[in-house]
């Protein structure tokens, strides 16, 4: 097994990743700016280098900095997390070529799924079902992209390559708008991403977002560990996930599951994987792989019982999978909600010291952040403060005790945005499984 590892990230992650190291007896580095001294995981670590002031840019992203925080300390490998540096191919590149170990997908891998037209064309390859669209990018022959998109029927979408996550796309609804939308599309595409091809697809008007969870290792064995339901979103930052997705049935998760192991094994993929996908009138179409571990990774853990931070180690160690597919049996049903320290009125960030702090429990709880009495919420970085994950032998169960646990939670000193989550949470179209990914802004009065 590994000895050391540098975690390269901060806050709840960064906690979430020095708990498995510990229990694996893996020694850690925590790495950390100005601002985050007092981080729980820096406190906690076995060793601490401080890699740059607080600004991101100088700090959790300054490459240089943190592969010689690996160096200085004898670690042998390094993990990500999410954000920051997790899904940038030259930085794993450099890992690697500084001799230690990237905890995640191989560097060719990152940058095939970092851009959207070369991961939709090796899905397609691996017959996982996609958006019906252009194959390829888009050129400059305007009769032929008209032609294209009165195949699709319109609405369409055109979508920049370079982008993702909701950046850099435009929804097209006539004829007589397109050729702006791909011309302004292009235009912000080569300024934001320094790549100005863009695709077009359908525009898929009330889908879902159902995401797969896969495993690979490095002996060629992959499995899916099923699907969450990231619907519940504003401003493409997701609010509330769970799993399993609400109305999916075993035959269909067995089938696009499958699909999506088959790919990772074509593409020789490595480590944790997540294919998203959107879904509408009970069909899948692939959008996006990302390659890191996700925020929402825990209502997957609860309902399969597995480590993915435990599995993420294991791979890069060289180690085979501990689990093939038949051992993954998905029981119960876990939601998760992110907390956030903002106003639940403008969503303005309320970063400032914690006061009091009571955390939920009972049953079925589990709560992953890294805040205390007395911590001082830096205004520098995300404003996730934390996640709440509520597990239940049925989606019915997992919400009243998600209900009750927010309702325990007590944290005063700043703003936060439970009392969005406990609207959301109580309201009878999400009791009942129903929401599309426009649910929270049409319930916020944002659309139309
Ligand atoms: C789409 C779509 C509808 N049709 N593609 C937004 C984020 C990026 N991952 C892809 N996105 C979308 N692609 C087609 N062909 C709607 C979205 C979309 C969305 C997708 C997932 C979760 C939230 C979303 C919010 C707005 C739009």
């Amino acid at each position: 097994m590994l000895d050391k590892i540098v975690i390269a990230n901060r806050g709840e992650i960064a906690l979430r990743i020095l708990r498995t190291c510990r229990e694996l007896g893996i020694r850690t580095v925590a790495v950390h700016s100005e601002a985050d001294r007092n981080l729980k995981h820096v406190l906690m670590a076995d060793e601490t280098v401080c890699i740059g002031p607080p600004p991101s840019a100088d700090s959790y992203l300054n490459i240089p900095a943190i592969i010689s925080a690996a160096e200085v300390t004898d670690a042998v490998a390094i993990h990500p997390g999410y954000g920051f540096l997790s899904e940038n191919p030259d930085f794993a590149e450099r890992v690697i070529q500084s001799g230690f170990i990237f905890i995640g997908p191989r560097p060719e891998t990152i940058r095939l799924m970092g851009d959207k037209i070369s991961a939709k064309e090796a899905m397609r390859h691996a017959e996982i079902p996609c958006v019906p669209g252009s194959d390829g990018p888009l050129d400059e022959d305007y009769l032929e992209n008209l032609r294209l998109a009165k195949d699709i029927g319109f609405p369409v979408i055109i979508k920049a390559s370079g982008g993702g996550g909701g950046r850099g796309m435009r929804v097209v609804h006539s004829e007589a708008a397109l050729m702006n939308a791909i011309t302004m599309t292009k235009a912000e595409a080569r300024n934001a991403f320094g790549n100005d091809e863009v695709y077009m697809e359908k525009f898929l008007e009330k889908p879902r977002h159902v995401e797969f969870q896969v495993l690979a290792d490095s002996h060629g064995n992959a499995i899916h560990l099923g699907e969450r339901d990231c619907s519940m979103q504003r401003r493409h930052q997701k609010v509330i996930e769970e799993a399993p997705a609400p109305g999916i049935t075993e035959a269909q998760r067995r089938e696009i599951g499958e699909r999506c192991a088959e790919a990772c094994r074509e593409i020789g993929y490595l480590g944790a994987g997540t294919f998203e996908f959107l879904y509408e009138n009970g069909k899948f179409y692939f959008i996006e792989m990302n390659t890191r571990l996700q925020v929402e990774h825990p209502v997957t853990e609860m309902v399969t019982g597995v480590d993915l931070v435990k599995e993420q180690i294991r791979i890069a160690a060289g180690e085979p999978l501990a689990y093939t597919q038949e051992d993954i049996v998905l029981r119960g049903h876990a939601v998760e909600c992110r907390v956030n320290a903002e106003d639940p009125d403008n969503f303005m960030p309320s970063p400032g010291m914690i006061e009091q702090l009571h955390l939920p429990g009972g049953p079925g709880i589990r709560t992953d952040t890294h805040i205390y009495a007395g911590y001082q919420v830096p205004p520098y970085y995300d404003s996730m403060i934390g996640k709440l994950i509520a597990y239940g032998d049925s989606r019915a169960s997992a919400l009243a005790r998600m209900r009750t646990a927010l309702t325990e939670t007590v944290i005063t000193g700043i703003k936060c945005n439970i009392p969005l989550l406990s609207r959301i949470v109580h309201d009878s179209a999400f009791r009942s499984g129903a929401q599309t990914i426009h649910y929270l802004e049409d319930m916020l009065g944002m659309r139309e």
